[in-house]
């Protein structure tokens, strides 16, 4: 049976690694040659014909040989494979999304990590957030030039719920050159770093920073965001954004991110949390929830509604936090139909 085969040919390669790895002679003396790649190619086939040999496998060994352009005859016949292929454009060459390894120049995949095994690469929206007068101390030298905060979503079509932007006052945003002239963004470092190595910045894995600025820096940064209800918005302080997911800059939809509510609500109700951050009252008070998402039984700011349910107390109530984002993200996936924009009366079940 199907079952069994699969079962025996796994024992098979256990015990094969097991009889290889315990007969081979590791010296001291020995290990450093392993630096030149070539030498795996003779130091392990051998090994492990013995060791299939004495598993009692019937192998021609005849018919061995190795891959590599170590090989010319294996080389070139790859070659005509792959020019063959790409005359008929039945594959190209180009970019895809990977882990990448900057050190050595090239994809690092699972089992080469020293750290991180299991992780995959995420794809956001960034949001271009233009800046726009009057602009912050720190930001002076840029008048004039085109300067946007990038956002990273997971939920662009939101995005004509947008109230204002989340910056964290502890977080060091850096400002650099983006690929087209006279253009810069801000994002954390990790951020840019990302980005230069996907045709963000003029050269590849190169960051041209210009300046480093506090998020307490940029609060009240007026900014113009892509398809928002109101114009401008703020960037306004969020103590629980994380350095190091997307751009740590976060566009804020509290409609519908829970996150988002819980920390505009504590803005609007404390006088004092505005104050410390120096923000005057125009920059929070007018910016109310903006419906963008019917769902059925709950409304339309399902945000809102969830955090009355589960007794979010601030921003900072992650436990309760949790629970309502994890009913808002459902029902809102499954059951809510979007009224306003390109999507009007799109739901994820008619897709
Ligand atoms: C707009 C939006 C609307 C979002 C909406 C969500 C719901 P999770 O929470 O894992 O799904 N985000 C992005 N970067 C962040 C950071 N550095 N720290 C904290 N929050 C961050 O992650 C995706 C969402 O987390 C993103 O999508 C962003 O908020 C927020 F109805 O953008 B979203």
């Amino acid at each position: 049976s199907l079952s069994l085969s699969l079962s025996l040919s796994l024992s098979f390669i256990h015990s094969f690694f097991f009889l290889s790895f315990s007969n081979y002679p590791h010296t001291e003396e020995e290990i450093p040659k392993f630096a030149d790649a070539e030498y795996w190619l003779g130091y392990f086939p051998p090994l492990a014909m013995k060791d299939m040999d004495r598993l009692g496998l019937k192998v021609d060994w005849r018919r061995a040989f190795v891959t590599t352009p170590v090989n010319p005859f294996y080389d070139a016949f790859v070659r005509w494979q792959f020019n063959h292929l790409r005359a008929k454009e039945k594959i190209k060459f180009g970019k895809r999304y990977t882990i990448y390894s900057p050190k050595d120049g090239q994809p690092c995949m699972d089992h080469d990590r020293s750290s991180g095994e299991g992780v995959g690469p995420q794809e956001y929206t960034l949001i271009k957030m233009r800046v726009v007068e009057p602009l912050p101390a720190k930001l002076q030298p840029f008048k004039g030039k085109n300067i946007f905060m990038l956002a990273a979503t997971l939920r662009p079509e939101t995005m004509y719920g947008q109230t204002n932007c989340w910056l964290h006052p502890d977080i060091s945003y850096l400002v650099f050159a983006a690929s087209t002239p006279d253009t810069f963004y801000i994002t954390a470092t990790r951020a840019a770093r990302n980005m230069s190595f996907q045709d963000l910045t003029a050269a590849n894995g190169e960051i041209n920073p210009v300046a480093t600025i506090k998020g307490a820096d940029l609060m009240g940064t007026a900014l113009d965001a892509p398809y928002a209800h109101y114009n401008p918005i703020y960037a306004l302080p969020m103590m629980t954004i994380k350095e190091d997911k997307g751009t740590a800059v976060v566009t804020s939809v509290p409609s519908d991110a829970p996150d988002d509510w819980a920390a505009l609500r504590d803005l609007k109700n404390k006088p004092d949390l505005r104050a410390k951050f120096g923000l005057k009252d125009e920059m929070v008070l007018p910016f109310d929830p903006v419906p963008i998402i019917e769902i059925p039984d709950y409304g339309n700011l399902a945000a809102v509604k969830a955090c009355d349910e589960f007794k979010v107390a601030s921003q900072n109530d992650r436990e309760n936090l949790v629970k309502a984002k994890d009913e808002v993200y459902r029902k809102g996936f499954y059951d809510g139909v979007m009224f306003i924009g390109k999507y009007k009366s799109v739901t994820s079940r008619t897709r």
